[in-house]
């Protein structure tokens, strides 16, 4: 079997390196694990910043390990800095604790050239993740709000704004969370979770002034490490060339493909079963792309 660079490859798969800083959860489908392979896919080269690794990640597993990496990242952007490294992008997720998060202003400010995506991945269904308290949550304000784009679900939008949950949430709502993130430095958001109509489920994207929306029908069964998932192709998507809707769009029924392909798998709770699809979702985003 020969492998090479075709024509199509060579024009889709202009190099690009990011940099994605979140923990390693060793079991459990969700931040690295996930980010990596997908990513990958994509086409997109990723070096990682590990935060902390985990034995598992944190919800739906007692008594996993957590140790903590933050003491091991200056040193490691030292290195990069005197190796001349930058980052066309960086793409953070749960990172474990303040440190980590002022860690990584610094480190967007010294070694990327290009935009900053931010999932803030700290909580969810109106709680913060296990281990997280307000002043995590004041720390990933000030990295929030020097986002390029920004990736919340309704749980932490609310939190970052300091307004109160709530699971339904209408366009107008929406439009009011979006405008009051953007308001705060945020430059692009995606908000999660918007619930325009009964049964469905969806996301509302800001491009420049305007707030563009996208449903489509709602799986009524949560699974962990979707946001994980909707993150890392909407950062691929975007850095290939789909505008935010577009890749908000392509990120979205992903998720919603890997969740319907995961019904039924009892014992496959701790993620999403989206391996066998990453084929075809690279040719959907080359479809999209229009090559
Ligand atoms: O999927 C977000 C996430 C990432 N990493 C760890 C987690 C979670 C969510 O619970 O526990 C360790």
């Amino acid at each position: 079997m020969h492998f090479a660079r075709t024509p199509r490859t060579i024009i889709a798969m202009k190099p690009i390196r990011i940099l994605s800083v979140q923990d390693i959860s060793c079991f459990g489908q969700c931040s690295l694990t996930v980010a990596l392979p997908i990513l990958s896919a994509l086409g997109i080269e990723t070096a990682i910043l590990p935060t902390a690794i985990l034995s598992t990640h944190t919800a739906g597993f007692k008594g996993f390990t957590f140790r903590d990496l933050k003491e091991d990242v200056p040193a490691i952007a030292s290195h990069w800095e005197k190796e001349g490294i930058f980052f066309d992008a960086i793409y953070t997720g749960y990172l474990g604790n303040g440190e980590d998060v002022r860690n990584v202003i610094d480190l967007a400010k010294a070694r990327n050239k290009g935009p900053l995506f931010v999932d803030p991945a700290f909580g969810d269904n109106g709680k913060l993740y296990g281990g997280f308290d307000q002043s995590y949550v004041e720390c990933m304000k000030e990295l929030c709000f020097q986002s390029d784009y920004l990736l919340p679900n309704l749980t932490e939008a609310a939190f970052l704004l300091d307004r109160p949950y709530e699971e339904n949430v209408g366009k107008e709502e929406a439009e009011e969370i979006i405008q009051t993130l953007r308001a705060k430095g945020a430059k692009t958001v995606a908000l999660k979770g918007v619930r325009f109509e009964d049964g469905k489920i969806g996301i509302a994207v800001s491009e420049g002034e305007g707030i563009s929306y996208y449903s489509h029908s709602r799986i009524p069964t949560d699974f962990h490490g979707t946001g994980d998932v909707f993150a890392s192709v909407f950062v691929a998507g975007l850095l290939r060339g789909l505008n935010a809707l577009e890749t908000g769009r392509l990120a979205a029924d992903f998720v919603r493909g890997c969740i319907e392909n995961t019904l039924g798998e009892e014992d496959h709770r701790y993620g999403v079963c989206f391996e066998p699809l990453l084929h075809d979702l690279e040719e959907t985003l080359r479809k999209a792309l229009g090559r």
